[in-house]
Parts: C-alpha cells; sequence; structure tokens
C-alpha cells in the first residue's frame, strides 16, 4: 500500500478545458487533489497503459480506480465527497443534461471561434494529433471562413445564460454554484486562455460577465502535484473499490463477467476492452490488467459511450 489509494490523482493538462470543468468542482467541493501532467498530443503510454486505450483528457485515478470522461469524473466526486452538493434540488437531472449541451454544443461553437481566428498560429504536431483524434481535416481556412456563423451560435448560447440570471441569481440554477456553472464556464475560460478579445461578445452579456468573474474565483481547490510514475505505482499497489453489480434492466442483457468493449461516440473513438463488472444506467466499470499497472477497474459514463460484446 502507498498510502495515496484513496488520494484524487488528476490525470490533466492545464491548457485543457475540459480539466477546468473538473477544477472547478475541485473549488467548489474544496478538495485537496494531485495534478498529474500528461502530453497535450500522442503518445501518453502511462495514461494509455492506466485506461486500456481511452486517450482523452482529464482521467482521474483514485488507486486503482480509473475514471474516464468528466462526466464519470463529476458523478464520482459528488458521490465519495457530497459536500457541499454539485445541484441545488431542482436541477439533480437538468444540470447533467445542460453540462452536455456545454460540452457537445457550446463547445463545438467555442472551438470554431477560437481557432476560427487563432488557428494560423497552431503548431503542425498539433494539428496532426488532432486530425487522428476526430477523424477530419483540422481546416485552418475552412475555421476561418466559419468563425463569423459560430461566432453568432456562440452569442445565441451566451445568451440563455444571460436569461437564466435574469432573476439577479449569483449562479446558474440558483445561489450556490453547482456542475451547471462548472460546466458552461469552462467554454468561457478556454477563451480567455487562447482568444480573449472572443470576451468581447460579453460586453452585451453583463450577468454572465458577472457570472464568469464569481466562477472564475472559486478557484481549484488545494492543488499538489505529482509525477506519472508515482501515480502508475499507486495503482499497481492499489486494489480496485468497485463492487460486482448485475443491473436486471440492462437493456442489451449485459452482464459481469462479460467481455466488452467501450468506446466514445464522438471523438477519440479508441475501444477500450475488459471484463465487465458493474454497470447501471449512467455508468458501466470494466476490468482489465496490464504490466505497468496491475489490474484496474476503468469506468465510463453511458450518455456518450458504447458498449459492445467484445
Ligand atoms: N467527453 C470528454 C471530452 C474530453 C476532451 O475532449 N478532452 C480534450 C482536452 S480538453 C482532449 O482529450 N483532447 C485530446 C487530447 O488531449 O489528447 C470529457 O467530458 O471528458
Amino acid at each position: 500500500m502507498s498510502g495515496k489509494e484513496n488520494e484524487i490523482l488528476f490525470h490533466q493538462y492545464d491548457v485543457s478545458p475540459f480539466s477546468e470543468k473538473v477544477r472547478t468542482v475541485f473549488g467548489i467541493k474544496k478538495l485537496t487533489w494531485h495534478a498529474v501532467e500528461e502530453p497535450v498530443i500522442m503518445p501518453k503510454p502511462e495514461l494509455t497503459a492506466l485506461t486500456g486505450g481511452y486517450r482523452k483528457i482529464p482521467v482521474m485515478q483514485i488507486g486503482a480506480d480509473i475514471y474516464c470522461d468528466t462526466q464519470i469524473i463529476i458523478r464520482e466526486l459528488e458521490r465519495r465527497y457530497p459536500e457541499p452538493p454539485l445541484f441545488t434540488g431542482a436541477d439533480k437531472g437538468l444540470a447533467w443534461a445542460v453540462s452536455m449541451w456545454a460540452d457537445r454544443v457550446l463547445f463545438q461553437n467555442t472551438v470554431a471561434v477560437i481557432f476560427g481566428n487563432v488557428g494560423q498560429a497552431i503548431d503542425e504536431s498539433f494539428i496532426k494529433d488532432r486530425e487522428a483524434l476526430t477523424g477530419r481535416p483540422f481546416d485552418v481556412n475552412a475555421m476561418k471562413a466559419a468563425a463569423p456563423l459560430m461566432s453568432e451560435q456562440l452569442r445565441a448560447g451566451l445568451g440563455w445564460l444571460e436569461d437564466q440570471l435574469d432573476d439577479g441569481r449569483k449562479f446558474l440554477m440558483g445561489a450556490a454554484p453547482g456542475l451547471a456553472d462548472a460546466a458552461c464556464h469552462y467554454n468561457l475560460a478556454f477563451m480567455r486562455w487562447l482568444y480573449p478579445d472572443g470576451l468581447k461578445v460579453l460586453d452585451a452579456l453583463p450577468r454572465t460577465a458577472a457570472w464568469e468573474e464569481r466562477v472564475r474565483a472559486i478557484g481549484h481547490g488545494d492543488r499538489q502535484e505529482m509525477g506519472r510514475a508515482e501515480a502508475l505505482a499507486i495503482a499497481k499497489a492499489a486494489t480496485s473499490t468497485a463492487k460486482e453489480k448485475a443491473d436486471p434492466h440492462e437493456p442489451n442483457g449485459l452482464k459481469p463477467g462479460d467481455k466488452v468493449s467501450v468506446m466514445a461516440d464522438d471523438y477519440g473513438r479508441d475501444p477500450i476492452t475488459g471484463v465487465l463488472v458493474a454497470s447501471d444506467a449512467q455508468s458501466v466499470a470494466i476490468k482489465r490488467e496490464a504490466p505497468e499497472v496491475g489490474e484496474v477497474v476503468v469506468h465510463f459514463p453511458r450518455a456518450g459511450f458504447f458498449i459492445v460484446k467484445a
């Protein structure tokens, strides 16, 4: 045992917007966590040894349990550290839906505006890596041409935040910050880091501008640093705490012991294969082994992921 098998190890890099979503959650819950810095482009040998092939950022590790995708990371943080809650009570389902909208629609609008304006400055190795990730050309000229149209989409989406804040509430769902805030905010953080001029859209959205500052002021909790080799050693020394669980309502009859592959339904579709340990409507956990990490259990959300029998 390493003594650190219950600590939060967060595989991330600083300019990762999806990592920022979780860092805000660490801030809301005032958690102590260890940042494990991962490369921005492939290869990421330590990360893929832990996940079995999933390469996206962030990934959370607690001992030998590995959580892939911000949705399952945040669900697990809420389960382990329920106070203060990420939900006001009236938004328990809705905040997840808002988060999915922020990750898919608002994020694509934000990315289009950022890269449509600063795409020229991106280096070739990054472009090649993201083409492999998405399976589509990273066409800077097309992005530049689309940027004006996408800025209208972005303004419309941010306008919904402005409407939501209309009654003077401090955060999107009420008086306290939660999941919806963390999810919408990281898009503006990404803009602030890479293309601050894009924030001029907030000049006409004063409540959203003030809200952005409020969410930024929450901070990231207590951040410590850890090297990748130490994180792998912690996984190897630890045992997963996941319990076997069969779901009688599993639509396609999946059950513990089945060999399955899990893959994202959008980009970065590398399949991760293992033996099913537990599943329900919102999560799936699979067991796998690799020499660098021993036996680990890798957890994924269900929304946004496909599971097939391997
Ligand atoms: N659905 C994923 C999306 C994660 C994502 O797209 N992350 C970006 C970085 S913010 C990524 O992995 N890009 C490719 C890379 O870093 O290799 C989540 O919620 O965690």
